[in-house]
């Protein structure tokens, strides 16, 4: 009999990573062949949680990351996790195929046009239903459920109905797309009742909450008062919780010595340039690495910037490799890379460094600390926490963030220099502001965006929707 739990959260992933290689650390499951060694990863999501979840007792339910037969559970830091299995063909179908390659650029604004396969779909709803299966048989009675992101939507309804006596949260960590778009969803109907099976529906911002609102009314014609929608006889509330980072991790970071004789280090290595001008994200189609180099390269033709006083670093961190849209994107990348440096560098002296490579979390808050200048300007994105982690870093208030206004960042963090990344010429403009601001000012902006992030990190975002959820009779 496994042990129940009164606090259980549900996401497509575990927080913890294998360890492979002879690594010290990390805690051993099994024995003999069967020994397997694991880390926790690094994330705000589990730093957030994990002391909820060791208070409680909670259990994490996700997988492994290892394709196969699952892990037996295991407990890791206080924390119980129940790995899901998932196949190579799930892998291919219910992760790669809807989840990345049907819903992910469907709820970003379609920048990518949504491919749809009803074998995925398909694939999609068995791989919802065994999480849902996994979580009702862990849970305690009357327990506390938290259900995350877009892989599993369909998971708070089918929960339900396996166990009506849970309490069911939801938290969507992308956008959620306006009705024009959601419509175009073949499993359109299937997905919303999937939500609706939650108490609470979480969002990054108040405008996908309203879209979710709307287009509950407009599919299934369900009568909704605020921001409570009356389903079935129960009541769904729908609202907005923006998510943040674990501040104290990342200015802990920023102060360590070693950090910052490193970002000196950095700094030296580029050449010791005027102006160091940032990236920093997933490789991912979403995130407009294009359009700000695009940018870069036309601000350099022009002659308003030039090599070596600046120096431009993109970190493309690999991501999900296997889907055709992200193979696609890193060619044209790593064209544009090529074509900027073909034509601005000079031998040991590129205009871009390009690092399709992932790193350390010491070797982030580096870059972080080494840069005048973030670029973070997605075509859409939920929230943007390289944005946030940018802002915690700059202990000395100094630097200067480009962000774009499609990010739900820039909800918050209003003194970035806010720019539409689809109008090159207002990526230009907002990237010449950040690198000509003058010192006082750029410590002003980022003394107030510091001070909100204090106030609003991750933990309590984590309490903010907790607290919302316990409320709800
Ligand atoms: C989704 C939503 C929402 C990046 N490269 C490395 C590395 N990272 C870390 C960053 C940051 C995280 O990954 C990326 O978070 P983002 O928020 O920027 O983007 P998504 O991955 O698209 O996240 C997004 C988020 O969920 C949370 O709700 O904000 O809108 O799309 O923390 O630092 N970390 C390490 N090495 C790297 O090379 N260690």
């Amino acid at each position: 009999m496994v042990d129940r739990s009164p606090f259980v959260v549900v996401a497509n992933r575990l927080p913890v990573d294998e360890v492979t290689t002879d690594t010290p650390g990390g805690r051993v499951t099994g024995s003999g062949d069967s020994a397997r060694r694991w880390r926790r990863s690094p994330g705000g999501l589990v730093t957030a949680l994990h002391p909820v979840l060791v208070e409680r007792h909670g259990t994490w339910i996700g997988w492994s990351g290892s394709p196969g037969p699952a892990p037996e559970p295991f407990e890791l830091d206080g924390i119980n996790l129940r790995p899901v299995p998932l196949s190579e063909e799930d892998l291919e179908r219910y992760y790669e195929g809807q989840s990345n390659a049907t819903i992910w650029p469907l709820y970003h604004d379609n920048v990518e046009p949504p491919v749809f396969r009803r074998r995925w779909r398909e694939a999609y709803r068995v791989v919802n239903r065994r999480y849902a299966e996994a979580a009702a048989e862990v849970a305690a009675e009357g327990a506390t459920v938290w259900v995350q992101d877009y892989q599993l939507q369909l998971v708070p309804a089918m929960l339900r109905e396996l166990r009506p006596d849970l309490k069911i949260g939801f938290f969507l960590h992308i956008p959620f797309p306006p009705i024009e778009l959601f419509m175009q969803l073949p499993q359109r109907a299937e997905v919303l009742r999937g939500l609706l099976g939650a108490d609470l529906v979480g969002f990054q911002q108040r405008l996908a909450a309203q879209n979710f609102i709307r287009l509950a009314r407009h599919l299934l014609g369900t009568p909704y008062h605020g921001n409570v929608i009356e389903y079935e006889g129960r009541q769904v509330k729908a609202d907005a919780f923006p998510i943040s980072i674990d501040v104290g991790e990342m200015q802990r970071l920023a102060d360590n010595p070693l950090v910052r004789e490193r970002a000196v280090q950095i700094r030296a290595e580029l050449g010791d340039p005027k102006t160091v001008i940032l990236g920093v994200d997933r490789l991912d189609y979403t995130k407009g690495i294009e359009h700000r180099l695009k940018a870069y390269r036309e601000l350099l033709a022009a002659g308003r910037l030039s090599v070596p006083e600046s120096v431009m670093v993109q970190v493309a961190t690999p991501s999900r490799e296997r889907v055709e849209h992200y193979q696609a994107l890193r060619i044209k990348v790593e064209r544009e890379v090529g074509r900027i440096n073909g034509d601005f560098g000079r031998v040991g002296v590129p205009a871009v460094h390009y690092l399709h490579q992932s790193y350390s979390r010491s070797e982030l808050a580096a870059l972080y600390c080494a840069a005048d200048v973030m670029m973070v300007t997605p075509l859409r994105d939920g929230m943007n926490l390289v944005a946030k982690e940018y802002v915690a870093a700059r202990l000395e208030h100094g630097g200067a963030l480009v962000l774009s206004e499609f990010a739900g960042a820039a909800g918050e963090l209003r003194q970035a220099f806010l720019c539409n990344p689809h109008d090159l010429d207002a990526v230009k403009d907002a990237l010449m502001r950040a690198v000509t601001v003058d010192e006082h000012e750029a410590r002003r902006r980022m003394s107030v965006m510091q001070r909100h992030l204090r106030r609003h990190d991750v933990a309590r975002w984590a309490s903010d929707f907790l607290t919302e959820l316990g409320a709800i009779p």
